[in-house]
């Protein structure tokens, strides 16, 4: 089971992910930067990181027990105990799958997974988060200002960011827990209160290919199923899609 260490803060790094990735640490290392220089998106794509307003950090798996897709799951997780700790915060966030935490339909934090493989073991998983904090409207690029948003700005309190770490730690550590103890299904249970695409037109961009339909949910993997305009149904399998709604600009 994994135990997370005291966190190690860095003031500017060019990534969290990357030294974890990187470097030689013990299993249940925490690194937090208080800026980064080339953050990192999924797919090659940049996470706007200014110092001193946001939470960015990255946790270490190391020689985890986990299957492919059990690592995959881990974003579902994630985003659950992401989300319940705004919650708690009385932040009423939600997930857009597999990765997204939005607050009235713009992003606030961002899950980013990446792994070592040696042969088909798994050596090493980072869970990389990035959240806006303190955020204000002005402050975010013009690429991303009408797509993002902050807890301050959505809820116009100032949180500070080592209450806010300590407590997404131990919500991390009790889910992370859940989830190895009794499995994704509890998990599945907890992720499906908080999709807010559940049953809306969608269309999902998977390469070459796009699907156009409803979401229906997940499946026992954690896999997206969208009902098709012909009534199928088709299995999305993590990392591999944008998901937009219908006829919405960004997301
Ligand atoms: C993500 O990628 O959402 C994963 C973000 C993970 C960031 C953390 S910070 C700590 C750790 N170290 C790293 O280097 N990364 C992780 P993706 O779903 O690909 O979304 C990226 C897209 O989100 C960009 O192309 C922008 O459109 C948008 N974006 C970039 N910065 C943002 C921000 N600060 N807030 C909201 N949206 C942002």
């Amino acid at each position: 089971m994994i135990t997370f260490r005291d966190p190690i803060f860095y003031k500017e790094v060019n990534s969290t992910n990357t030294i974890l990735l990187n470097g030689d640490f013990s299993d249940g290392t925490v690194i937090v930067a208080e800026s980064q220089l080339a953050g990192k998106g999924r797919r090659g794509r940049k996470w706007h990181s200014p110092p001193g307003k946001n939470l960015y950090l990255s946790i270490l798996f190391k020689d985890p027990p986990m299957s492919a897709t059990q690592m995959l799951q881990l974003n579902l997780v994630t985003a659950v105990g992401i989300v319940k700790t705004l919650e708690e915060l009385s932040v009423p966030a939600s997930i857009k799958w597999p990765n997204d935490i939005l607050i009235n339909e713009k992003k606030v934090a961002g899950i980013l997974i990446e792994s070592e493989m040696e042969r088909e073991n798994i050596k090493k998983i980072v869970i990389g988060i990035g959240i806006n904090v303190n955020m204000k409207e002005n402050e975010f690029p013009n690429e991303i200002k009408d797509i993002a948003t902050s807890i301050q700005i959505a809820t116009g309190n100032y949180i500070e960011l080592r209450y806010l770490l300590k407590n997404l730690l131990q919500k991390l550590q009790l889910w992370y827990n859940i989830f190895e103890q009794e499995g994704f299904n509890q998990i599945k249970k907890e992720w499906e209160n908080y999709f807010s695409w559940k049953g809306k037109e969608v269309i999902v961009f998977q390469g070459e290919e796009i699907i156009e339909g409803k979401a229906v949910g997940i499946d026992s993997n954690g896999f997206l199923i969208i009902k098709d305009q012909q009534g199928v149904f088709k299995t999305i399998i993590v990392g591999d899609i944008t998901l937009r709604r219908k006829n919405a600009p960004g997301y």
